[in-house]
Order: C-alpha cells, then structure tokens, then sequence
C-alpha cells in the first residue's frame, strides 16, 4: 500500500525512531511533518541536513495550544507519537518532568487530535513499551511477555508509559479512535543515542580499536535485554496502522542477552577476544530499581501483521560497530 498524498506528523523527529519513520513514510509518497521543541534546539541543523524533506514544526508535548496548531498545520492522516523522555536512568532525576512528557504528552496530542475534528480521519500509533512489565520473576511468562502480561513498571519512565499506554487505549475505546499502542522492546542502530548502553559500548569499542580511548565506564552489566533493530521496528509501527482493527502489539526478536553478551560480541568484532581489562564499573550508571531481564514474544504481531525482523543480534552489533569505526575515521586528522 503507497501513502502517496498522505499527511504524516511525527513527534520526537529528533531522535532514533523519528529519522528511521520518517525516512519510511517518504520513501512510500507521505508529507512528513515533524514537531520539534526548544527556542534553538541543537539538534535541529542535524535533522535538517539528515532529513530535509521533513517540515518542522514548532511545539512541545507539555503545551496543549502548540500541539492543536501542529496538528491543524500538518493535517495529518497518521500521527507517529515518538516524542518522550525516554531515558530511564534520566527519569529517576527528573521525575516529574517525565511525567509530563512522557505520560501527559500523549493526552495532550491525543486532545488535539479529538478538538480539532479529526478523531475519525488521523489514525494515531502510541509508542509504548517493554519498559512497562518491569523484568520481574514472578511476572515473567516463559515465553516472553505478551500483549496479555502483567504491568509492573520499575521507573518514573516506566510509569509514565503505562499512563501513555492507558489513555491512548481509553481514547480508542471512547471515542472510536483508531488508536494502536506497540509495546516494542529495546530498538537499536546507527542512529541511537550515546546515552544509551548499546551506542556508548560500540562508539567506545570504535575509538578504543583506532587507539583514541582507553577503557569504558558502564553501571550493572548483567542485566538482558531482547535487543533488535530499529529500522525493523519502524517498519512494524506503520504497519500497526495500515491494519483494518487498531490493536496493540509487541515487537521483540524472542531472544535475550545480558550486556556482558554485547560486550563479548562488540569487542569479538574488532578482533579482542577478552573485554574485562577494557570494562571499569561506576555505580554512577546504576539505577535505583533494575529491570532484570526482557524477553518478548512478537508472535502476535508476526501472524496478524506479517511483520518479521530481518537483523538478529550479532547482525545489530556489526552494524553498530561498522558504522561507528567510520565514523570515527571521517574525524581522524587526514
Ligand atoms: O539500558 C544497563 C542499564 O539505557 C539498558 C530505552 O529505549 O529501551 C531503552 O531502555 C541496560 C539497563 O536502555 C549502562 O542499567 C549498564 O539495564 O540502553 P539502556 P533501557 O533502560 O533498557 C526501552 C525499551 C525503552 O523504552 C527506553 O526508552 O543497560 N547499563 N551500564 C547502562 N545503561 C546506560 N544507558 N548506560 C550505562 O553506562
């Protein structure tokens, strides 16, 4: 199905997400909006030069009016709500700030979508997230968490999507939105953060394999996580909304790896068979509560969808660590 003629508008363009969507729905014909915060925000030249079919528009999630103008601007018949804190670590320091965001955003987006008339014609995808079961035993199926298991988010980050999830799903049951939540697990790539733990071992495994970097500073390292690619992630967002029903669905790769894993795998990539003597621990990177283990099962997805992921772990750890030692090289004095 082509989105020739169609509107889309984009929260969070400036994040990992938001470049990989935004490619897609330009790629299949769509008018790409993107709502980008802050009087001069840093990473709006970047944005520009890596997507400059996107039309920026102005606004935050925390400001109702903004949001109304964004939607009336961009007109949309899908809206993509990527736009979050969405660091947990960082949720723990900024509490409340992230429940505005990350939790009251989706309300207000949601709002603007239902007030300005457009409840019947914009379809809506929520990014909600593994982050909402919580990693604990006791809550954890065998095969991995599913579309039906228990809540029990273990961070300001965590709780904030569970709000998100929540209203979204109220708006689709009260009104009659086609409002559809993937509950996608951890999603990486080229273009994730350094903040994040994958990025900021293979930025560091790059530098340390050209000689610009000693060793690596990381918090807990036996935590596991269900890691897959974000280009495959997005693919199934869209698809979330091309579906005839709206529904929720998680996106996950069914395998599950502790970050000793992708150390193991990172440092194996540029020929060093043994990381520890690279690796310092700094409570720094430790959060107060942990999710322990993340593990989900996309079946759902794969059969009401066809959605399939094309790269499996050690594809996500070349690719990362590929593109992160060229990089590295383009800054090297000539
Ligand atoms: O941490 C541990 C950390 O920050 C992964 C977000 O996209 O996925 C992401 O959340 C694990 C945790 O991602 C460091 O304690 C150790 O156990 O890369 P992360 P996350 O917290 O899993 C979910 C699905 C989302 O929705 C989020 O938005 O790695 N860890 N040492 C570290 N983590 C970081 N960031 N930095 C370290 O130095």
């Amino acid at each position: 199905m082509s989105g020739a003629s169609k509107s889309a508008l984009v929260t969070g363009i400036t994040g990992q997400d938001g470049g990989h969507i935004a490619e897609l729905l330009h790629e299949q014909g769509y008018e790409v909006f993107g709502l980008i915060r802050g009087q001069s925000n840093p990473r709006k030249a970047a944005v520009e030069a890596d997507l400059p079919f996107v039309k920026l528009i102005e606004g935050d999630l925390t400001d109702p009016a903004a949001l109304v103008h964004a939607v009336d601007t961009s007109d949309p018949d899908e809206v993509y709500n990527l736009g979050a804190i969405s660091h947990v670590g960082y949720s723990f320091k900024n509490p409340s700030l992230t429940a505005e965001v990350t939790g009251k955003g989706v309300l207000n987006l949601l709002e603007a979508v239902r007030l300005t008339g457009r409840a019947e014609k914009t379809k809506f995808y929520q990014a909600s997230t593994s982050e909402m079961f919580g990693g604990l035993d006791y809550n954890r199926p065998g095969s991995g968490y599913n579309e039906d298991s228990l809540f029990h988010p273990r961070s300001p980050y965590g709780v904030a999507k569970l709000y998100g999830h929540w209203i979204a799903k109220n708006y689709r049951e009260s009104y009659g939105m086609f409002v559809a939540c993937g509950i996608l697990f951890n999603h990486e790539g080229e273009r994730r953060g350094i903040e994040f733990v994958t990025r900021k071992i293979t930025d560091a495994v790059a530098r340390i394999h050209l000689g610009l970097q000693d060793k690596i500073e990381l918090g807990d390292l036996w935590p596991k996580r269900d890691w897959g690619y974000a280009g495959d992630y997005v693919r199934g967002m869209w698809q979330m909304l091309q579906h005839p029903e709206p529904d929720d669905f998680v996106l996950a790769t069914g395998e599950t790896h502790s970050i000793e894993d992708f150390l193991t795998e990172a440092f194996a990539a540029v020929g060093i068979d043994d990381w520890h003597p690279y690796v310092v621990q700094n409570p720094a990177f430790m959060r107060p509560a942990e999710v322990d283990i993340l593990l989900g099962d996309p079946a759902k997805a794969e059969q009401t969808l066809g959605w399939h992921r094309d790269v499996d772990f050690a594809g996500l750890v070349k690719r990362m660590i590929d593109h992160d030692i060229a990089l590295q090289r383009k800054n090297l004095p000539a």
